[in-house]
């Protein structure tokens, strides 16, 4: 068990509170603990989840920069998987009793078909791999909800269930299930939130959209997916994964680009004939001297988009090195915004999400507790944890989130002030003023919160004064935890003193 907690100050508070209550419980209800405890200490889980066939693997790769999990029909695509941060690559393989065994990535680096057990005794894998991306957050895959029905739907739900953000994958539209999905999701992680901190969505198949130019096109699908969705999401990303995956695992090699140069070498109308279907791309044609296996491999790797994307720039520009064909060509899927996203989102925010969560779960093991000893202790500890100044800061995470997501809009200046109070790591940091000493920082607290109470009361809309009021009172906290200096600037209670 991971008796100490990493993370930032909002994991090691919960922390504390569950390693004190430990040894007041039952070996039950301190055995679930244990598990809080440990994920405490893990890196922010990530799971990635959407309908079947909707590209989740593949978005998967791009995030890991490998192709690691599979993204064709093989039997290993029916299981969660979790890909962590491990010093040597190795799948353990993790049965319904309980027992686990490793056994080594494929030939290709990808999770193996051959697992040594039938599909229906394996709980999930867990597959470790020594890429740098995954030293901050631990990506779960999950099969989509599939027609082979109860069995892969229990084990997607429980990864869900382990996980404490998800990245959710469209394609063109969301359906009622997709925000059925959702709901659920956010109601098991942090059902008292009312902002969607941890969760995203991803509209992938952006390249496959039927418009002139379909990047742009999923742009503002994804902007209106944004809008409908933002109870549920902080924000709806266009993706081309296909693309993304290829370019980011490096699988476009020298003879991919040879390749694409050779198709950008023919007369525009065949090439333009050729890019007219899939079918169409690959079949012989004793007129074009491409090789079809190289064909193939491309249309596997980019898809028509990808291609005809790349030979359009080859045009242009024959003497296009390989290497930068595929720097333009990741730069057209969308990975860096999602990448940024994922890595600030999850990243910076991650106490505050995995803070949440932990709390939920702890509110959950006192309603389950077996005996109304643990159920009280529980709830005590609970109650008492939600008036230490700390658990405020999570409610300020969470009117940061709605902030940033567009669900509710504050003035600019206000907005970027929010996000330094939620997420700065000290009270220098939260109120941005490296230059002054305790007093001074104590004043500006203080200014702060009357100021933001002011917004709250004049002529703000509800939803707006409700942040305000979170962040007043964020405000007031910081102000009473710089202490003595507050004591000596204190001139009044902020509380009954909107004047700013
Ligand atoms: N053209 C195109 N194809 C994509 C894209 N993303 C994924 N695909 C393809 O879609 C197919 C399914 O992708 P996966 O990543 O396996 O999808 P999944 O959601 O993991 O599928 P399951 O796990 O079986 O539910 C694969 O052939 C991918 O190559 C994309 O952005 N564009
Ligand atoms: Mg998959």
């Amino acid at each position: 068990m991971g008796q100490d907690t990493a993370g930032g100050p909002l994991c090691r508070t919960v922390g504390q509170t569950c390693r004190e209550l430990r040894p007041r419980l039952s070996g039950l209800s301190s055995a679930r603990l244990d598990r809080v405890l440990e994920r405490l200490s893990d890196p922010l889980q990530l799971a990635v989840a959407g309908r079947l066939k909707a590209g989740k693997s593949t978005v998967v790769n791009a995030l890991i920069g490998r192709r690691v999990a599979a993204t064709d029909v093989r039997e290993c695509t029916r299981l969660v998987t979790r890909f962590r941060y491990g010093p040597v690559d190795r799948v353990e393989v993790v049965g319904t009793d309980g027992g686990r065994y490793a056994v080594p990535f494929d030939g290709d680096g990808v999770v193996p078909t051959e697992l040594g057990l039938p599909i229906d005794r394996i709980a999930y894998l867990d597959a470790f791999c020594t890429s740098a991306a995954l030293r901050s957050v631990t990506i779960i895959d999950t099969p989509g909800p599939g027609p082979a029905g109860a069995a892969r739907g229990h084990r997607s739900r429980t990864a869900l269930d382990r996980a404490e953000a998800v990245l959710y994958v469209f394609t063109q539209t969301a359906r009622v299930d997709d925000a059925r999905a959702l709901t659920g999701f956010r109601a098991r992680t942090v059902p008292g939130l009312a902002s969607p901190i941890n969760a995203i969505g991803v509209l992938n198949k952006a390249d496959l959209l039927d418009a002139p130019e379909p990047i742009s096109a999923a742009r503002s699908l994804a902007a209106s997916q944004a809008r409908a969705l933002r109870q549920q999401l902080r924000t709806v990303l266009p993706l081309a994964g296909l693309l993304a995956e290829t370019t980011a695992t490096g699988c476009l090699t020298e003879a991919d680009g040879e390749v694409l140069r050779q198709l950008a070498a023919l007369a525009p109308g065949r090439r333009e004939l050729l890019l007219g279907s899939a079918d169409l791309f690959v079949r012989p044609d004793p007129a074009i001297a491409v090789a079809v296996a190289g064909r193939l491999r491309l249309l596997e790797r980019l898809d028509l988009f990808g291609i005809r994307h790349a030979t359009d720039l080859l045009a242009v520009d024959a003497a296009l090195t390989t290497g930068e064909l595929r720097r333009r060509l990741a730069e057209r899927s969308g990975l860096a915004p999602l990448r940024d996203l994922v890595g600030d989102a999850f990243g910076c925010h991650a106490d505050g999400i995995k803070a949440n969560v932990a709390l939920t779960a702890l509110r959950h093991i006192g309603r389950q507790a077996a005996t109304a000893r643990d159920r009280a202790v529980i709830a005590d500890a609970v109650e008492e944890l939600a008036q230490q100044p700390l658990a405020h800061q999570l409610r300020v995470v969470a009117a940061a989130a709605l902030v940033s997501s567009g669900a509710v809009r504050v003035p600019e200046q206000l907005a970027v002030e929010l996000d330094r109070l939620a997420h700065g790591g000290d009270p220098v940091d939260q109120l941005g003023a490296p230059h002054l000493d305790r007093r001074g920082l104590a004043e500006l607290a203080l200014r702060r919160a009357r100021a933001w109470r002011a917004f709250a009361t004049a002529g703000s809309s509800p939803a707006q004064g409700r942040i305000a009021h979170v962040v007043h009172r964020g405000y007031v906290l910081l102000w009473q935890r710089l202490g003595d200096a507050a004591e000596a600037v204190g001139t009044g209670d902020p509380d009954q003193d909107p004047a700013p």
